[in-house]
Formats: C-alpha cells, structure tokens, sequence
C-alpha cells in the first residue's frame, strides 16, 4: 500500500465521509507566477470551504504522496524551483526515488483516487495540441480520464491546444463532456465556443449522479465538466484567438516541445496580454473549485 500523507483536514474529513475535493499542483508550479500563484491556490481552497467541503492539493514532496498540503507545505511548493511535472508515467518513479513534483491534470486523478476522493477541479486539462499530426503531442489527461473514476471540474481544454481533436479524442475514449448550464462548449479564458456541447447538465446534484451511475454500471473512468468562465471575467475568443497564435508561432520558433510548451504558452500569453490571461485563469479556477464542492457535497448525500 502506498504510505499517503494527509493534511490534518482532510484526514479528518476523510475518516468521516465528509466531502473533500482534489486540487492539482502543476498549475501552482508550472501554471502561474509568483506569487500569484500562492494567492489563488489559497482562495481556490477557501472556495471550496465556504461550500462546505475539503479542499485536498496533491503533489509528491521528497518521495511521499501528498494530500492535502499543510500551510507551509504549500508556500514552499509555490516558491520551489526546478519541481518535476508529473504526469501518469513519472508519477511512480519520483515516489520511488525520493523527489519532488508537481501533479497534472492525469497524476492528480490517480493521486485523488488513491486517497478515495472522487472530485477534482482544475483550471483547463491537456488535450490535443495542435499540429499534434506532426508532433504526435497529446496530453495524458485524456487517457486518464478514461481509465480513473473521478469527477473533473474544468473550464473546457486549454484554447491554446486544437479544440475540436481535443473533443473527438474524449468522444472516442468515452469520456463523458459535460457542459454546465449551456448548449456550446466553453474555450478556457472564453466562455462560448463554436462546438456544441456533446452533453449538458446543469444541477451539481444531477453530475453527482452521472457519476454514481458510471460506477454502478461497472464503466471505468471519469467524467469531466466543463463549466464555463463566469462572463465578466472572460476574454471573447475574438481578443484571445490572434494572441493564441502568436504565442504558438514565439514557441516553435523557440523549438519549445514536450512538457515544457503547456508552460511556455501560458506564460507567453500572460505577457501578450499583459496580464489578463491570468486574471481570467484565476476566475475560471475559482468558479471550478466552487462547483466541484457542491458536486462534492451532492455525492456524500448519495448512497455508495
Ligand atoms: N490548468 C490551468 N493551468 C495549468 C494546467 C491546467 O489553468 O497549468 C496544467 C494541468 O496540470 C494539465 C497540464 O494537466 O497543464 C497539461 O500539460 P500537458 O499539455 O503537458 O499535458
Ligand atoms: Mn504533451
């Protein structure tokens, strides 16, 4: 059995069935800046409390499977240079070897599913990136989302990647998309996009059943929600788009490929838009720790 460190609050919650809800840390590490990214990881926990659930942030810390970061544990995450981005293939390697990493999308999955947490909000998944016919770059997320049961709150893949292979790809692995309130799927910093929703939904009670039921009927794998940036804090596609493409363009002239081109073109497009691309991450964040609690807290009043 894997040796799991729980923070104090979610050993407690845990031990009592109360709702907890899994949160990634390679958008503390790799996704945001200093210290911003400590700011908004600390609201996105307190959003999650004021809806009465457990916020648990998963990464590997000298070897052992963090969840649930301690105050401290998690100011030195944000500050640390050099942490590894760990996806489903290194995850078990830096257990085994005492280092030190952050969790994707696809690592915190099996991390929250370890600790038996079955919802986990995030900002935008891996997908398909473009020109993935040539470089073959698709994120591990999306196989994880067919194989690990849980519940994950995104606001749509990251526009930066090819959006409609992104969907094609869940639709063939079987993973159920599910919109919150609407007929067309959000694009990450933009709320509405071209491609129409695959399903929708629009009660937290009722995703907490889709999921109860794909347990029940033995079908491995989770299901993600895509909840769309509340519109105020959204950048229409139309601003975001250009900038998008130029950021792409800045990364292969740079020749930046594998894990480090998530990173960069986050970065990139932080400074082309002079910020705002943040403030939009950090709302859409915030909206999706706010729904994964009340998904949360729907699941503990369902029978198992
Ligand atoms: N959501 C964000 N910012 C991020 C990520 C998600 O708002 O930085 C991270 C997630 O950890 C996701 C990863 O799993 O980006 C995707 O990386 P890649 O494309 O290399 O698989
Ligand atoms: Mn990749």
């Amino acid at each position: 059995m894997i040796d799991i460190r729980h923070s104090t609050e979610v050993a407690e919650a845990l031990s009592a069935g109360r709702p907890v809800v899994a949160l990634e840390s390679t958008i503390i590490t790799h996704g945001m800046p200093y210290p911003r990214n400590l700011e908004t990881a600390r609201m996105v926990e307190d959003d999650i409390r004021a809806e009465g659930a457990v916020p648990a942030t998963i990464a590997v810390i000298e070897g052992r499977l963090h969840v649930g970061l301690e105050p401290a544990e998690l100011d030195a995450l944000a500050q640390a240079k050099g942490v590894a981005k760990l996806s489903r293939a290194d995850m078990p390697v830096c257990l085994a070897s005492g280092g030190t990493g952050s969790t994707t999308v696809a690592a915190t999955m099996i991390g929250a599913h370890a600790a038996g947490i079955e919802v986990f909000a995030t900002g935008g998944i891996g997908g398909v990136h473009r020109g993935a016919e040539d470089s073959f770059d698709i994120s591990a997320d999306l196989q994880e989302l067919a194989q690990t049961p849980v519940t994950v709150v995104c606001a749509g893949a990251k526009a930066i990647l090819d959006l409609p292979k992104t969907w094609e790809v869940l639709e063939t692995l079987g993973v159920p998309v599910i919109v919150r309130g609407q007929d067309q799927l959000p694009a990450f910093w933009s709320s509405r996009s071209e491609y129409e929703a695959p399903l929708r939904l629009d009660e937290p009670a009722q995703m907490a059943r889709s999921h109860r039921m794909r347990g029940a009927l033995g079908v491995p794998g989770g299901q993600l929600i895509a909840n769309p940036i509340p519109a105020a804090d959204e950048i229409p596609s139309a601003e975001i788009t250009p900038i998008i493409t130029r950021a792409i363009g800045d990364a292969e002239r740079h020749r930046i490929s594998g894990k480090a081109l998530t990173p960069y073109l986050l970065q990139r497009i932080f400074e082309l838009t002079e910020g705002r691309s943040l403030e939009a991450n950090i709302a859409l964040v915030r909206n999706n720790a706010r729904l994964a609690a009340l998904i949360a807290c729907e699941l503990c009043a369902l029978p198992v």
